[in-house]
C-alpha cells in the first residue's frame, strides 16, 4: 500500500455493536462524524472487542457489527472517503491494548465512571475485560494517531485517561503517540431518556429512547408521550435545572433542524408542551427517514458490506501495524 502523503489531521470514534444505535448515538457521535473527510482523515468502527465484556449472543453480535456498519455508511458515512473497519479485524488494538495496561494503574481504572455503572448493572460478570476496558479504548486511539475523537459527554473520562496514559508513554520512551482531544458536540452531547429526563437515552430503557430504525409511527408516539415539567407553566421555555424534560426537547429539536436555542423558543412563543411535542417528533422522523430507508436497503447486500469491511481492514491494519512496530520497538520486544 502507498505511503500516506497528505497531512490531513485525524479523526477516529467507535461504537459497540451491544445494541440497536439510537437517537443519543447519532446526535452525540455519528452525526459529528459525517462529512468531515475534506478536512480529516477518518477512522470509525464497530467495537465488537469492548462489546464481549457483557455477555452478548454470538449470531446476534455478527448481525448488529453488519447492521451498525450499514447505519454508518446510510447516515453519510462514505466508504470511499472514510475508513470503515471492525475493531476485532485489525489484531493490532489487543496487542497494543495489552502493552498499554501496562502502564495504566489499577486506581485510575477504579475511578473510571463506565466500570462503576457496568459492574452495577452486570454484578455477576464483573470480569477483568470490564475492568480493563479504557486500556483497549486508549489502544483503539493511540494507534491511529488522531487528532479529535468525537463522542458524547459520557466518553470524556475514557477520553482523558487515554491522554494520561500517552503523555505518561511519551515520557519514557520520546513522541511515540500524538496526544488527541475528544470532540463534545454542543447540542447532541447529551440526550435525554423521553420518558425520564434525569437519565441519558440509552438502548438499556427502550421506553424513552428512539431507535434509528425504529417506524415513524412508534417515533411520533413516543414523543406525544414525552415527559414535559410538571410545573404549571406549560411554556417552551430553555431551562435545563428546573424544566429537564423541556431543555431536552428542545436541544433534540436544535439538532435536528440547526436551529439556535434562541430561534427556537422565539418560534414556540405563546404556544405549550401539546403543540410542542409532535413538530419535535416529526423532526425527528425526518431527520431519521432516509437514514432507515438508506440503512435497510444496504443491509439486504451482505457482499457490499462485507467488502467494505475487507478494505477498511487493510487500511486499519497497515496504519495500526506502523504505531504497534514503534511501541514494540521501545519497549524492548526483540525484532525478527
Ligand atoms: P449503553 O446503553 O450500554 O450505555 P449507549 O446506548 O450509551 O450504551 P454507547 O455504545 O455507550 O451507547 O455509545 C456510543 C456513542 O454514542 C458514544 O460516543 C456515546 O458518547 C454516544 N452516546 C450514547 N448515548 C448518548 C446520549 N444519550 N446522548 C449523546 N451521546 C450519546
Ligand atoms: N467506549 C466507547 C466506544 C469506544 C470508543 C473507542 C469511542 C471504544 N473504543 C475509541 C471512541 C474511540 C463507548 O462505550 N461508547
Amino acid at each position: 500500500m502507498e505511503e500516506k502523503t497528505t497531512a490531513k489531521k485525524v479523526m477516529l470514534s467507535g461504537i459497540q455493536p451491544s445494541g440497536d444505535l439510537h437517537l443519543g448515538n447519532y446526535l452525540g457521535a455519528i452525526k459529528t462524524w459525517a462529512n468531515r473527510s475534506e478536512l480529516y482523515d477518518c477512522y470509525y468502527f464497530m467495537a465488537d472487542m469492548h462489546t464481549i465484556t457483557v455477555r452478548q449472543t454470538p449470531a446476534d453480535l455478527r448481525r448488529r457489527t453488519l447492521e451498525q456498519l450499514a447505519i454508518y455508511i446510510a447516515c453519510g458515512l462514505d466508504p470511499e472517503k472514510n475508513t470503515l473497519f471492525v475493531q476485532s479485524h485489525v489484531p493490532a488494538h489487543a496487542q497494543l491494548g495489552w502493552v498499554l495496561d501496562c502502564y495504566t494503574m489499577f486506581g485510575e481504572l477504579s475511578r473510571m465512571t463506565q466500570f462503576k455503572d457496568k459492574s452495577a448493572k452486570h454484578a455477576d460478570n464483573i470480569n477483568a475485560g470490564l475492568f480493563t476496558y479504557p486500556s483497549l479504548m486508549a489502544a483503539d486511539i493511540l494507534l491511529y494517531q488522531p487528532d479529535l475523537i468525537p463522542v458524547g459527554q459520557d466518553q470524556k473520562q475514557h477520553c482523558e485517561l487515554t491522554r494520561d496514559i500517552a503523555r505518561r508513554f511519551n515520557n519514557l520512551y520520546g513522541e511515540v503517540f500524538k496526544i488527541p482531544e475528544p470532540f463534545i458536540p454542543k447540542e447532541g452531547a447529551r440526550i435525554m431518556s423521553l420518558n425520564a429526563p434525569d437519565s441519558k437515552m440509552s438502548k438499556s430503557m427502550p421506553d424513552g429512547c428512539v431507535f434509528l430504525m425504529e417506524k415513524p409511527e412508534d417515533i411520533m408516539r413516543k414523543f406525544k408521550r414525552a415527559i414535559t415539567d410538571s410545573d404549571t407553566e406549560n411554556c417552551i421555555r430553555y431551562d435545563p435545572e428546573n424544566k429537564p424534560g423541556v431543555a431536552n426537547l428542545m436541544n433534540i429539536y436544535a439538532a435536528c433542524t440547526d436551529k439556535t436555542i434562541d430561534e427556537i423558543t422565539a418560534e414556540f412563543e405563546g404556544k405549550g408542551y401539546g403543540a410542542f411535542k409532535p413538530v419535535v417528533g416529526e423532526a425527528v422522523v425526518e431527520t431519521l427517514r432516509p437514514i432507515r430507508e438508506e440503512a435497510q436497503r444496504l443491509i439486504t447486500d451482505k457482499a457490499y458490506l462485507s467488502d467494505i469491511c475487507k478494505k477498511g481492514a487493510e487500511k486499519a491494519n497497515y496504519v495500526a501495524n506502523k504505531t504497534l512496530r514503534k511501541v514494540y520497538k521501545k519497549v524492548g520486544f526483540l525484532q525478527l
